[in-house]
Formats: structure tokens, C-alpha cells, sequence
């Protein structure tokens, strides 16, 4: 089985938390959507979307983040119960995993962003489509798709309306969540879940973007579950390594030197 992701992406942290969480092995490919390593002609005529994560199983390739959390829950069930009885997630914990799913964190994240950083990438990125596109002629339709999607967020972004909708929905989300996590300790129940899996990369991406006073410390019962969950062998693993106190700064500086340089150099 191979997974290709990053852990900067939202979506990949949640696959990856399911991964840990299921102990399920697996064949790590990074592909990083800031550096346009997404755009690369193998990833891309395998996914024209561009989008990770991808996840593969010999000839069977899932492209939606849900499909494949329910696919890897479905092989860690056959594995623990040779193939009887498989104990699925409740219809609440699949509801759960639905409604988290549809607040999408992109222009969220983006809008909170410096100006100068967001520009800079956005530049780079439309460059490296540019540059692919030249290399795969065959592929040009596709490119040309993320390339007018890629101008599409840039006016989104100038929209204050686009942030408004997004900061409403996720305000929803988290007084639902909160009200929830008030009667039980965890999402579902008193047991960790995927909706907790789901629940969690939303959390830590509220934290990366220094939001976590007005969103979570702001609600007590979600504050004190962040706590909790923060000391699962999964998140240390997928969020915590690259994320937490000094390592955040590592992170996002290797990245943002790999832009700049290569944008210095034109090589994209
Ligand atoms: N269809 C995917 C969407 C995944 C997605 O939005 N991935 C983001 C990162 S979290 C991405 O790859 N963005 C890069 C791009 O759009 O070029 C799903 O729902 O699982």
C-alpha cells in the first residue's frame, strides 16, 4: 500500500492518523503542494486534481480522504477479526466525519497567511505548472485546469466574503463540537474514534496559524480534549514531529528557502 501525502496537508494528517491509529504498514511518498511537487508528471497523470492524499493498493487508487480513512478501517477490521464481524464506525461517528470533512480549511488557512509568504508561493506555483506543462505536452489540459484554478483562489482571496463564510462554518462547527465534547469525552462517545481523527488536524491547524486563543481556549471543553489528544502516539508522530514548539519553525522555514531559492534561480 502506498500513501501519497505531506504533512502539510490537512487531508494527509487525517489519513496518516487513521494509518498510526490502525497500525496498518504502508509505503510514505511525500509530495508537497507548496513546493508544486504535486505537479510532477507522475503524480499528476496519475491524479489530475493534483491533490494529496492519494492512496494506492496495487491497481486500486482512492482519491477522496473519507473513501480511503473507511477503506484502511475496513482492512485493519479483516486483520484483527480474520474477516468476521467486522466492527465499522457508527452511523454517528461516520456523521461526524461528514460534517468535519466539509469545512474546507484552504481559504481559511490561506487568508491568515502573510501577504507577502501567500503571494510568493502562489507566483512560484503558477510558474511550476507552467514549467510542467512545457515537459507534458500530453498533459496541457489538465495544467491549463490548475493553472485557471490556481488564478480562481488568488481573486477569492480578495474577497473578504470568502473569509467571512469560512470563519462562520467552522465557528458552527466548533460550538457543535463543543457542546458535544461536553457530555462525552470524546466525539463519539467515550471512546477515541475517526471522528476524532478527523477532528484533531483541524485543531492543530487552528494552532500552526496562532488562532488556537479565539477558537479553542475560548471553549473549554474543546481546550481541555486538545490536551488529551495531544498525548496519542499518532499525533506526536504525524503533526507533533513536524509542528510542535521549535520544529514548526523548521518546518515551514525548509520549505520557504526551497521557494525562494528556486524562485532566485527561475528553476521551477
Ligand atoms: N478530494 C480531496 C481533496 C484533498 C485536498 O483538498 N487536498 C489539498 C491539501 S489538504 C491539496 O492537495 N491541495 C493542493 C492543490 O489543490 O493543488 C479529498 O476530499 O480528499
Amino acid at each position: 500500500m502506498q500513501l501519497y501525502h505531506h504533512p502539510f496537508s490537512l487531508n494527509s494528517q487525517k489519513v496518516r492518523l487513521t494509518l498510526e491509529e490502525k497500525g496498518i504498514d504502508y509505503t510514505s511518498h511525500h509530495v508537497n503542494p507548496l513546493t508544486g511537487k504535486n505537479m510532477d508528471a507522475f503524480f499528476f497523470s496519475m491524479n489530475p486534481s493534483a491533490k494529496v492524499p492519494v492512496f494506492q493498493n496495487g491497481s486500486h487508487i482512492i482519491y477522496d480522504t473519507i473513501e480511503i480513512i473507511q477503506y484502511i478501517e475496513r482492512i485493519a477490521e479483516k486483520v484483527s477479526s480474520g474477516g468476521n464481524n467486522l466492527n465499522l464506525s457508527s452511523r454517528e461517528v461516520i456523521g461526524w466525519m461528514h460534517k468535519i470533512q466539509e469545512w474546507d480549511a484552504m481559504y481559511f488557512s490561506l487568508f491568515h497567511v502573510p501577504e507577502k509568504y501567500r503571494l510568493c508561493v502562489s507566483k512560484f506555483l503558477r510558474r511550476v505548472i507552467i514549467a510542467r506543462m512545457a515537459e507534458s505536452p500530453d498533459l496541457a489540459s489538465a495544467y491549463h485546469c490548475k493553472l485557471r484554478q490556481a488564478y480562481d483562489t488568488d481573486d477569492k482571496l480578495k474577497n473578504a466574503d470568502v473569509l467571512r463564510r469560512s470563519e462562520n462554518h467552522l465557528v458552527r462547527l466548533l460550538d457543535e463540537v463543543e457542546l458535544k465534547l461536553g457530555e462525552t469525552s470524546y466525539l463519539a462517545g467515550e471512546e477515541f474514534s475517526l471522528a476524532d481523527v478527523m477532528l484533531i488536524p483541524v485543531l492543530a491547524r487552528i494552532e500552526l496559524l496562532n488562532l488556537e486563543d479565539e477558537y479553542i481556549n475560548s471553549r473549554p471543553n474543546i481546550a481541555d480534549y486538545w490536551v488529551l489528544v495531544k498525548q496519542r502516539p499518532s499525533y506526536k508522530k504525524v503533526i507533533g514531529k513536524y509542528f510542535d514548539g521549535w520544529r514548526r519553525r523548521k518546518t515551514l522555514l525548509k520549505t520557504w528557502c526551497f521557494i525562494r531559492v528556486r524562485s532566485m534561480l527561475r528553476k521551477y
